[in-house]
């Protein structure tokens, strides 16, 4: 089959909800995919952040091929012999007391603003049905109503209404505001570290922090979604880390299975998670043993194969160059370890077109925002690796 028959049959049976690059990859190799021609590319989105580990990670295949001979779905009807261990391990390396296991991200921000809105009326003494969510503006937390529902995004609410109530939004990386959007009825502050669909956009420094104080004096949870920040992505474990702060509940996914499975989590610092009581909530997949072995092991290469350090390194290595790029049209670099952007100016066509010629020229990335472009290798990217990268990315910017 040529990769246009491929094209035209998503397109002919599948739902139109995705625009994306006209390249069929068949094959993929730590950063390296191939196509069904045989063209090899470097990722530099990693499925958004999911394939940290680098595609198709030997040791984490191997966990997943032994577990699924074994033993993959028993539901928490019954106990498995991997949920406690997976519990213990993501723990331990996390510092936190409790963990909820789900599937999507979506899923894990769901868990989350299930339990605190109950921890809202059990510990708080919200009145029944009173409590608010503090969000924050050009958040992107997933596709379900109610979390469509606090989104400033008109694409994704248009037509998707009526919402879920109990949501108050504020304008990110601003403390004052969180200040006084809180009331008494408050129990949650929910925000990226840094918002990744949003363009990359990193909070000033001292955010987070603030944030946290914030919270903390006026007995409002936080929750971080570290959907996308968390486990390497910016240099370290968890973004949070950045800033010294330890949320009361983080929301992990993506990269927790190294790309080969669905694996969420809601991770509990404080007691938040000990209000649910059974039958309030849960998951067929959610904890199966498959996804634990496969988690199990994707959280042991990423810290056991430095993939954090590396992250760290080689996002500076990868700044430095994107940097020197001369580009009348480029209006800012950012990023944070392995987590890049470069913000064009309102060009026309807006950044698609360097995507394009990016993906002719051997690498693989997506405009967000129409003239945002994110850069984010899996972290197993050698130094020659980025200096290929941007040998490429400078040669394609460049030229006209
Ligand atoms: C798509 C974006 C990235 C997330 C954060 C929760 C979720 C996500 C911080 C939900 C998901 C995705 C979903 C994916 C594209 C991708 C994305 F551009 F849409 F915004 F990464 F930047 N919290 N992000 O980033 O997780 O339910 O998808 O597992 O195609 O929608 P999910």
């Amino acid at each position: 089959m040529l990769q246009s028959d491929y094209v035209e049959l998503e397109d002919r049976y599948g739902a139109n909800n995705y625009n994306p690059l006209d390249v069929v990859i068949t094959q993929g190799k730590g950063v390296w995919v191939r196509d069904v021609d045989g063209n090899r590319y470097m990722d530099c989105l990693s499925a958004y952040s999911a394939v940290n580990q680098g595609h198709c990670h030997p040791r984490i295949r191997k966990a997943l091929v032994e577990q699924a001979s074994r033993l993959t779905l028993t539901s928490r009807a019954f106990r498995n012999d991997q949920l406690g261990l997976f519990y213990r391990e993501l723990c331990d390396l996390t510092n936190s007391h409790r963990v909820l296991p789900m599937n999507s991200g979506a899923e894990a921000v769901e868990t989350a603003i299930k339990a605190v809105r109950k921890w809202g009326y059990m510990v708080k003494g919200v009145p029944e049905d009173q409590a608010e969510i503090i969000v924050c503006s050009d958040n992107f937390h997933g596709r379900t109503i109610t979390i469509v529902g606090f989104s400033t995004d008109p694409v994704a609410r248009r037509g998707f209404g009526p919402f879920t109530p109990g949501f108050r939004v504020i304008p990110f990386g601003d403390a004052e505001a969180l200040r006084k959007a809180i009331t008494p009825r408050t129990v949650a502050f929910l925000v990226e570290p840094i918002q990744g669909e949003a363009g990359v956009i990193i909070p000033p420094s001292g955010y987070l922090k603030q944030v946290r104080e914030i919270c903390s004096s006026a007995n409002v949870t936080l929750i971080l979604d570290e959907i996308q920040t968390g486990l390497g992505r910016t240099g370290k474990l968890l973004a949070e880390e950045h800033e010294g702060i330890e949320s009361d509940l983080t929301l992990v996914g993506k990269a927790l299975s190294g790309g080969f499975y669905p694996v969420s989590a809601v991770l509990s610092n404080n007691e938040v998670l000990e209000v649910l009581r059974p039958g309030e909530h849960g998951s067929t997949f959610g904890g199966n043993p498959l996804a634990c072995a496969v988690a199990r092991e994707a959280l042991k290469v990423l810290v056991e194969e430095d993939m954090i350090g590396n992250a760290a390194a080689m996002g500076k290595r990868f700044m430095a160059g994107l940097r020197k790029i001369r580009n009348p049209s480029i209006k800012e670099v950012r990023g944070k370890g392995l987590l890049m952007a470069v913000e064009f100016t309102d060009i026309p066509g807006g950044a698609r077109p360097f995507c394009e010629k990016l993906k002719a020229n051997g690498l693989l990335c997506k405009e967000t925002h129409n003239n945002i472009i994110r850069f984010a290798p899996p972290l197993v990217i050698t130094e020659d690796e980025v200096d290929w990268a941007l040998d490429r990315i400078s040669y394609t910017l460049s030229s006209k």
